[in-house]
């Protein structure tokens, strides 16, 4: 395993190299340019990026993410321009050491909540919270200008102004498409660019729908087993894994997180873990919880124990952490309690090896 924690370069993240670097353990980072979908990363800035963090002492070897062009999960013709420069930015992403590259292929949005800051009556802290009755009374837009105003300023992932200011024009391009046709979309997309990450030693990774299930009537095909048997079908290659992600597909209590780790684990097809607890309040209603298995919901030994089993090698990430200790920050993406996270699966990763 090489523990890893998301970073989001030294002009937007508050969280300085050095202070990741303090964290017992931690190996490296899953990092991004902040780029636009479609555009090409050029080399340069990569080299920057890279030479930037290692210089602090850690691995850049995960990218997260890489955003695929609205147009290509819908198919329009301009697809063939975006998937070139995704290609042309895989190949440059491999000349600098990356090994892994998370993304994903869901309409519009990939996570959404319904309070970015819930207070957690027991201790005072605050976390990431959904609750389904709530989305009852608001639409794709306001929820969108609501998750903006509760960010605290920061730009939050899957969120980018870019992206929300086409947020009509987009919704109408979904409107009716079938789970089947974006599964096509996605086909044509994977047969472009699997063959070239087997060709430069990159792996895609496809991080899950959050939640998992589906959310303003959009088809959204990445929240199972099953879904991802199907993706992995699209083109079937060691280059096209999962970002299996604990706390995404975990807020569906239907989904066994440990067994679904163990079946991709022996594929050979889990490219990178996102590790993190949920505790459910009720049917499609859930908050985010410390990363220790009492605090929430999910079992996190038997979570780490079939990653160590199946995958042992993969990178893992603490995940969303909440905000304790009245720090200030990016809602999800503190520094303190992902660092607690992180030296607690650490904790279980030793132990699990001295058993
Ligand atoms: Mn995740």
């Amino acid at each position: 395993m090489k523990m890893t924690f998301r970073w989001y370069g030294s002009q937007a993240d508050p969280i300085p190299l050095k202070y990741i670097k303090q964290i017992p353990g931690m190996t490296g980072l899953m990092g991004l340019l902040d780029r636009p979908a479609g555009v090409v990363w050029e080399p340069e800035e990569i080299k920057a990026l890279v030479d930037e963090v290692h210089e602090a002492g850690l691995e850049l070897e995960v990218i997260e993410s890489v955003n695929v062009h609205e147009d290509i999960k819908t198919g329009l013709p301009a697809r063939d321009e975006y998937i070139q420069n995704y290609i042309d930015t895989i190949r440059n992403l491999a000349r600098y050491g990356i090994k892994v590259i998370v993304y994903n292929f869901m309409p519009v949005f990939d996570w959404l909540r319904t309070d970015l800051a819930r207070v957690i009556p027991e201790d005072g802290s605050n976390s990431l919270y959904f609750d389904e009755k709530d989305l009852g009374q608001m639409g794709p837009l306001e929820i969108v200008r609501k998750t903006a105003e509760d960010s605290h300023g920061f730009t939050l992932p899957g969120w980018e102004p870019e992206r929300l200011a086409l947020l009509e024009t987009t919704l109408k391009q979904y409107e009716g498409m079938t789970p089947d046709t974006l599964r096509k979309h996605y086909k044509y997309f994977l047969d472009a660019v699997i063959p070239v990450c087997e060709e430069v030693g990159v792996r895609m990774a496809c991080h899950p729908d959050d939640p998992a299930w589906p959310i303003f009537g959009l088809p959204r095909i990445a929240h199972s087993q099953e879904d991802y048997d199907k993706i992995i079908k699209l083109h079937d290659s060691p280059a096209n894994t999962v970002c299996l992600c604990t706390g995404s597909l975990g807020s569906n209590p239907e989904n066994d997180v440990p067994a679904v780790i163990r079946h991709f684990g022996e594929m050979d097809r889990i490219g990178a873990m996102h590790v993190r607890n949920v505790k459910y309040l009720g049917y499609h209603h859930f908050r985010e919880a410390a990363h220790l298995s009492s605090t929430g919901d999910l079992d996190m030994y038997a979570i780490m124990k079939a990653i160590h089993d199946t995958c042992p090698d993969t990178y893992v990430r603490p995940d969303h952490g909440r905000m304790i200790w009245d720090e200030q920050g990016r809602p999800g993406y503190g520094l303190y309690d992902r660092a607690l996270g992180a030296a607690y699966l650490n904790g279980l990763w030793e132990a699990i090896e001295k058993q």
